[in-house]
C-alpha cells in the first residue's frame, strides 16, 4: 500500500516520555539525527502524550494542547514529508501532553513516538515496532526509545550506513521502579537539546572523554539492569548524568540547566540513599530532578522533595508501556 491509500480515516496512538539513565548527548549526524553514543532508558507511565491522526481536507494542521505550535508544526510536517513523501495526503494531528512541554520531561520523545504510530496505521500499517524506533529517533533521538517499554537500550549505528538498534532490555513488570519528578520550574527551557548537543560537541573540552568512556558506561547500566542491581544502576546513572552535565556546562557558551532548587533535590536524594533509602536522581536538558525509587521507598523520597524551597509540585509514576494505537477507524 501506498502513502495515497490510507485505510483509516483518523488513529489515535499514545505515548510516554522516557527517560535516560545512560544520557544521549551529541549527533554523529545532524542530517539524518543519528548519535555520537548509545543511551538506556525506563519508560514512564504515568505522563503521556495523546495524538490523533486524521486525513484532512484543507491542508495539513497541527495543534498541541490545543494551541497551533507553528515552530513545531513545521518540524513536524517536514519530517512525515521525509518518510511518506510531499505527495502524502494532507493530514490534520491533534496531540495533548499531559505534562509540561520543552521543560526536560521528554516531551518530543513522547510526541514523535506517538506521531510515527499513529501516521504509520493510517498511511501504511505494518512496520515492524524497531523500524518505527529508527523512524522516530530521526524527529528526536530520545524518541525512538519511547517505542518500548520497561528498560529500553539505543545503540548507535556501528557503520556509516547503519542506524540505530532499539531493544527492550527488561520488561516494567520485571524490575520495578517508581519515579518521583520534582517540578522546579514550569519554563520552556532556553537552549534546545539540538542545538546544545552541537555546541557541545564543537567547543566542549569534555566531548572526548564523553565519547570514549560512554561504552563502559553502557554496559555496567545493562549488567545491573540484567542482574537487578539497584546500587550498581544507581552509581552508574548518576555518573552518566553528573557527566553530561559536566559535559554541557564545559560547553561556550555554557549550559546550565540547574536551578537552587535542582541541587538541593540531588544533595537530598543522596542523603536519603546514605540513610538507606533506594534512590538516585537523573536530570536531563531541563531544571527538573527524576529520582529514580525502589516502589517501597517512593512515597518518603515524594515527602522529602515536595519539602524542598523551590519544588513546585511532585509527579510521581511508574514504568510502563511503549508506544501502541489507543483507537481507530472513521472520523
Ligand atoms: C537523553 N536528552 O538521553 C538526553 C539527556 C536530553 C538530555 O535525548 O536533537 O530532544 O531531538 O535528537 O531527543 C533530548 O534530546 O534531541 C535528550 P534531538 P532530543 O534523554
Amino acid at each position: 500500500m501506498t502513502a495515497s491509500e490510507p485505510t483509516k480515516s483518523a488513529v489515535t496512538a499514545i505515548a510516554h516520555p522516557n527517560i535516560a539513565l545512560v544520557k544521549y548527548w551529541g549527533k554523529a549526524d545532524g542530517e539524518r539525527n543519528l548519535p555520537d553514543v548509545g543511551s538506556i532508558s525506563i519508560t514512564l507511565d504515568a505522563l503521556a502524550t495523546r495524538t490523533t491522526v486524521a486525513l484532512a481536507e484543507s491542508g495539513d494542521h497541527f495543534s498541541l494542547n490545543e494551541s497551533p505550535e507553528p515552530a513545531m508544526s513545521a518540524r513536524l510536517f517536514g519530517f512525515l514529508d521525509h518518510f511518506y513523501g510531499a505527495d502524502r495526503p494532507t493530514l490534520a494531528v491533534t496531540s495533548f501532553n499531559d505534562f509540561p512541554t520543552a521543560a526536560g520531561l521528554a516531551s518530543s520523545a513522547s510526541g514523535f513516538a506517538a506521531l510515527v504510530v499513529a501516521v504509520d496505521a493510517l498511511l501504511h500499517g505494518g512496520h515492524s515496532t524497531p523500524t518505527l524506533a529508527q523512524q522516530a529517533g530521526r524527529g528526536s533521538g530520545s524518541a525512538a526509545r519511547s517505542l518500548f517499554g520497561g528498560f529500553v537500550r539505543l545503540d548507535k549505528p556501528t557503520g556509516i550506513d547503519d542506524d540505530i538498534t532499539v531493544t527492550e532490555l527488561c520488561a516494567a513488570a520485571d524490575f520495578p521502579l517508581e519515579v518521583v519528578v520534582a517540578i522546579t520550574s514550569e519554563q520552556r527551557k532556553t537552549v534546545g537539546s539540538t542545538e546544545g548537543m552541537r555546541t557541545s560537541k564543537q567547543t566542549s573540552p569534555f566531548y572526548p572523554a564523553w565519547i570514549e568512556t560512554h561504552e563502559a558506561d553502557m554496559a555496567a547500566a545493562a549488567g545491573a539492569i540484567a542482574q537487578r542491581d539497584f546500587e550498581r544502576l544507581a552509581n552508574i546513572s548518576e555518573h552518566s548524568c553528573l557527566k553530561m552535565h559536566a559535559v554541557m556546562q564545559a560547553t561556550r557558551p555554557a549550559m546550565l540547566y540547574w536551578n537552587s532548587a535542582t541541587v538541593a533535590c540531588m544533595h537530598a536524594v543522596h542523603a536519603l540513599r546514605a540513610s538507606g533509602t533506594g534512590v538516585f536522581f537523573t536530570i536531563d536538558a531541563g531544571p527538573q530532578v527524576k529520582a529514580v525509587c525502589l516502589p517501597e521507598h517512593a512515597s518518603a523520597v515524594a515527602d522529602e522533595l515536595a519539602s524542598i524551597n523551590g519544588v513546585q509540585r511532585i509527579l510521581r509514576t511508574g514504568l510502563g508501556k511503549g508506544a501502541r494505537i489507543l483507537s481507530q477507524g472513521p472520523n
